[in-house]
């Protein structure tokens, strides 16, 4: 038997689980079926790595061919490509392709519909990579209380779909992924300054009196090492640049649980997309806040020489490793870091001037909370008072459970969904298959800015646009794993 045949075969079987997918006919095309004939653009293999952060600091996780980050993924927009992965772990796996506007049955998540890749076994993705942007994949599991699975694991991957035409003149571009690694649960909350809002003991006053029910609250998880890419700061060769050239870089926060402010003393960037998709107001900022899953791209101009540091502003972490040095030809000494003196971000700084998005055909709206799980315990995360179960072994079934409620829409519609966080944490909420549009954060208005993940702050409110133009079950959840593994997921359905 051919074994490109039987492995699309035995896929097939996802046509099985009971998933509407009105605008994705050929399911047989989309599983690689129709290409089978042809060898794979790219194979992927998920196995055991071992990452050497600086001399004698090791990580041993999972990765993608041998590395983590996994290969840098550069494909055309528009051109249809297949991807063969292979799962050498001894549990099942999946690949979720963040950002692209593809069918539920290769999106990579399980709820959607997605087959996973059992144990030692080689599944075939086909897509057409939509739209053109800064991309990522990454692992779709469940990591429960697990800090060796899903994202605590080094299955992520840059995945940059080419445009047809380049928003921001530049240069040389790099590829910077956030990581911490060796990661722990504990019970302390670390609470960095968040420059955008009020101190942590004001925002508690503003929280519902009974929200965590008397208990305290539950497990955190904290990390070890840090790294930008595979290595910690001072290890590893310098992102070498010559003065008067423009710098494209493509950032990624790939962290399983934590914002970041990054910076590159002495310079600014100019942010040019958000999760890969251009801004309609380019903007010059001293600090880029990018939430875990987020993307920024953003040009710099090379004109101050000398040898720099790039990275966290967070003084432990980035001495911890996460940050790169910057070289300039013909400059030496030790890299220097300068405290930023302007840490505030703001989505709608990048946002249109002009009208506001079209009225929407529904709002819809959706409450955050956590139930504090006490000490040596996991919180819990609603929304809209109900959480999605947990998963048995790491994977959910399709089906959506008689426990959430859905969101439910029509093909075509425009849905205002209504963030409002009555937490005191930080939630980047992601839409799978979608993109949506930012409307307001915290009360300011604004427009065009297209995103697929958007950082709710602390007893924030967010609205987005949601149009409803990919039909199939769609995931909607926080990316946050720890919030994500408990609770915080439902699915968005189409009626039929
Ligand atoms: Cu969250």
């Amino acid at each position: 038997m051919n074994r490109r045949r039987f492995l699309a075969g035995s896929s097939l079987t996802a046509v099985g689980l009971g998933l509407r997918s009105g605008r994705w006919p050929d399911l047989g095309a989309l599983l690689g079926q129709g290409g089978s004939r042809r060898a794979a653009d790219l194979t992927l293999r998920i196995a055991p790595v071992t990452i050497e952060l600086a001399p004698g600091h090791v990580v041993r996780t999972v990765g993608y061919n041998g590395t983590s980050p996994g290969p840098l993924v550069r494909v055309r927009e528009g051109t249809e490509f297949a991807v063969d992965v292979t799962n050498e772990l001894a549990y099942p796996e999946l690949v979720h392709w963040h950002g692209q506007l593809i069918s539920p049955i290769v999106d990579g998540a399980s709820e959607e519909g997605t087959p996973p890749i059992p144990a030692g076994e080689t599944r075939r993705y086909t897509f057409t990579p939509s739209p053109a942007g800064t991309r990522w994949y990454h692992t779709h599991t469940r990591a429960g209380s697990r800090l060796d699975r899903s994202l605590y694991s080094g299955l992520f991957g840059f995945f940059y779909v080419e445009p047809k035409s380049e928003p921001g003149r530049y240069d040389h571009e790099v590829f910077l992924a956030l990581r911490e690694w060796d990661p722990f649960f504990t019970n302390t909350e670390e609470e960095e300054e968040d420059p955008d809002q009020p101190p942590a003991d004001v925002r508690k006053q503003q929280a519902p009196a009974d929200k965590d029910l008397g208990k305290p609250n539950g497990l955190e998880v904290g990390y070890r090492r840090f790294s930008i890419n595979d290595r910690a700061l001072g290890h590893g060769e310098p992102i070498r640049v010559k003065e008067g050239e423009r710098m494209m870089v493509r950032l990624l926060n790939a962290s399983a649980t934590e914002v970041r402010r990054i910076a590159l003393a002495g310079h600014r960037f100019t942010v040019v997309a958000l999760d890969g998709n251009p801004v309609p107001n380019p903007q010059s900022v001293e600090t880029l806040f990018v939430g875990p899953a987020e993307r920024i791209d953003a040009v710099v101009e090379m004109n101050q020489p000398g040898v720099w540091v790039l990275g966290t502003t967070h003084d432990e972490d980035r001495t911890g490793g996460m940050g790169v040095v910057v070289e300039y030809a013909g400059q030496h000494g030790p890299p220097v870091w300068r405290k930023p003196e302007n840490l505030h971000w703001d989505y709608t700084a990048f946002g249109g001037s002009g009208a506001a998005p079209p009225r929407p055909d529904d709002r819809i709206e959706l409450v955050f909370r956590k139930r504090n799980g006490g000490k040596g315990g996991f919180n819990r995360w609603t929304i809209n008072d109900k959480s999605y179960p947990e998963a048995a072994g790491g994977l959910m079934p399709p089906a959506a459970s008689p426990t959430i409620d859905p969101i439910r829409v029509h093909e075509g519609g425009r849905y205002r969904l209504a963030f409002r966080n009555e937490s005191d944490d930080q939630h980047p909420i992601h839409i799978h298959r979608h993109l949506f549009e930012l409307v307001s954060i915290d009360g300011r208005p604004t427009a065009g800015v297209m995103k697929d993940t958007v950082v709710v702050k602390g007893f924030g409110r967010v609205e987005v646009d949601l149009v409803a133009n990919n039909p199939g079950h769609t995931l909607f959840h926080c990316h946050q794993q720890l919030h994500m593994d408990y609770g915080f997921m439902t699915l968005i359905e189409y009626a039929s």
